[in-house]
């Protein structure tokens, strides 16, 4: 075993940036595109939707131009699965491919390292239409199909990839991949069976990826929930680790040791929620281990137990603002509820439930310690209205400060001798919010528009770059 300690952050660290298709892109229906989920529901009233977004699919050159000033190692961004097969299996087409050989070309030309995600969220609609898509073991075959088009064609210059953003975000909400139940037990069967099905796809195409792209790296991209129990009551230790058996490592010990966290297991088994499970999955699982794992990490979670209840209730809420839920969505009522943690209380923000760098450190630990894989950070991100001031400056300074002390929180990790290969910060640009549209930001870049109006769409460094900037050039020793 290496105990290697390193003392900074490594000098080939891959300092990034991110976005995902349908966020940025725009062009929804352009060149042949088909429509994905995420196109499909009517926003809010108030809020934009995907047909413009940051118009990152006219303006890519432009974008790549302001990340090679930027100074950006790595550019996570996911290829639009209905850009590539607008029904989503059957014909492909071959201009969604060319925007992605495009856009990638540009940023090899310029240095910038392509991370790419197959799959943030936009699934073919034509898929649902079809067959429900992730809760029929059709959209395996389709999703290893469309994931070996991009193997084939990106491989020989896309060394890293990622399999399917955020599973574990995604399914905590009725409807997000276009089904849902309106009874929340028949929902949660569902659910645990859409889980097991993305895992043995995702587990199918990194078998391929072998394949067909022996030199590559490829790896699971989930959202990490550092939990705290509310209190040292054992019963509140026992629902954080509840937690993070069901948010966290039932996803993860698929996707990396093809195995069914106990724990977890036994919640399903006993609320009948267990999936199908076909004969080989967990071997075929089990034989694709990934060669890292990327992860998303915005806050953490408090969490006591649950006496309330056992019954789902406040299942429909709108998007997931969280300053409307009646409930946390991820509660489960009888195992445990989600608390403000007091010992944060002073550093909430107006989008966020907390800020907790040192709960990244914590996750960081722990995700290395329990699989000893390489990790990469690819999202982590400050979300505020910011406003273009007369003087033509965005002063993004909450954002610096967040990012800062996150990525001191990745220096005390590495100190630590986790093996944290880079790190993202979301997202490169504004764009387009899961559910608040353009009136919350995390860029780096301003993009001048509203919801109510395209505006020109013109790029503007916010501080929270120029300081970023620094960072890279200095490869974080002036944090
Ligand atoms: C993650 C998603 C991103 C991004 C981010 C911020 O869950 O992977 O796509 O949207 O969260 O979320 P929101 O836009 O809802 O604030």
């Amino acid at each position: 075993m290496n105990y290697k300690i390193k003392k900074s952050f490594p000098k080939d660290f891959l300092w990034g940036a991110s976005t995902s298709a349908f966020q940025v892109e725009g062009g929804y229906l352009e060149d042949g595109k088909g429509l994905s989920v995420k196109d499909i529901p009517s926003p809010r009233p108030g809020i934009t939707d995907t047909k413009m977004a940051a118009d990152h699919y006219h303006r890519f050159k432009e974008d790549v131009a302001l990340m090679a000033e930027l100074g950006l190692k790595t550019y996570r961004f996911s290829i639009s699965w209905p850009r590539v097969f607008p029904k989503g299996n059957g014909e492909v087409n071959e201009k969604g491919l060319q925007f992605y050989d495009d856009l990638i070309d540009e940023l090899l030309d310029h240095n910038i390292i392509p991370l790419v995600t197959i799959l943030h969220f936009d699934l073919p609609q034509a898929l649902v239409d079809l067959y429900s898509g992730w809760l029929s073991r059709q959209s395996i075959e389709d999703y290893v199909s469309y994931a070996k088009v991009l193997f084939q064609r990106f491989g020989h210059k896309v060394k890293y990839w990622q399999t399917i953003n955020e599973q574990n975000i995604s399914l905590l909400i009725p409807g997000f991949y276009g089904v849902k139940d309106e009874d929340p037990d028949k929902w949660f069967k569902m659910k645990y069976q859409m889980h097991h099905n993305m895992c043995v796809a995702q587990s199918k195409a990194i078998l391929s990826f072998r394949e067909l792209c022996p030199e590559g790296k490829i790896g699971p991209a989930p959202a990490f929930f550092q939990a705290y129990p509310a209190s040292s009551d054992p019963q509140d230790t026992l629902a954080a680790h509840y937690l993070e058996e069901i948010h966290n490592w039932l996803l993860l010990d698929l996707n990396v040791k093809g195995e069914y966290p106990h724990l977890a297991f036994s919640y399903l088994h006993e609320k009948g929620y267990t999936p199908e499970i076909y004969e080989g999955d967990l071997e075929l699982m089990k034989k694709a281990t990934p060669d890292f794992i990327a992860f998303n990490y915005y806050g953490s979670k408090c969490v006591s137990i649950d006496r309330g209840p056992t019954r789902i209730e406040n299942l429909e809420y709108e998007g997931n603002d969280i300053r409307k839920r009646k409930s946390n969505f991820m509660d489960i009522p009888g195992l445990f509820k989600t608390v403000e943690n007091p010992y944060l209380k002073d550093t909430k923000t107006e989008w966020m439930p907390n800020v907790d760098p040192m709960g990244l450190r914590m996750a960081i630990n722990k995700l290395y310690d329990r699989y000893r894989l390489p990790l990469i950070i690819t999202e982590n991100g400050f979300a505020s209205t910011d406003i273009l001031e007369e003087d033509g400056n965005v002063k993004d300074l909450g954002r610096i400060d967040y990012v800062s002390k996150h990525l001191k929180a990745c220096h005390d990790a590495i100190n630590n001798g986790a093996e944290l290969f880079g790190y993202c910060v979301w997202s490169f640009m504004d764009l387009l919010s899961t559910s608040q549209g353009f009136g919350k930001r995390y860029g780096l870049v301003y993009i001048n528009r509203s919801d109510e109006d395209e505006k020109d769409l013109a790029r503007i460094p916010k501080k929270s770059f120029y300081w970023y900037q620094g960072v890279i050039k200095n490869n974080g020793e002036n944090l």
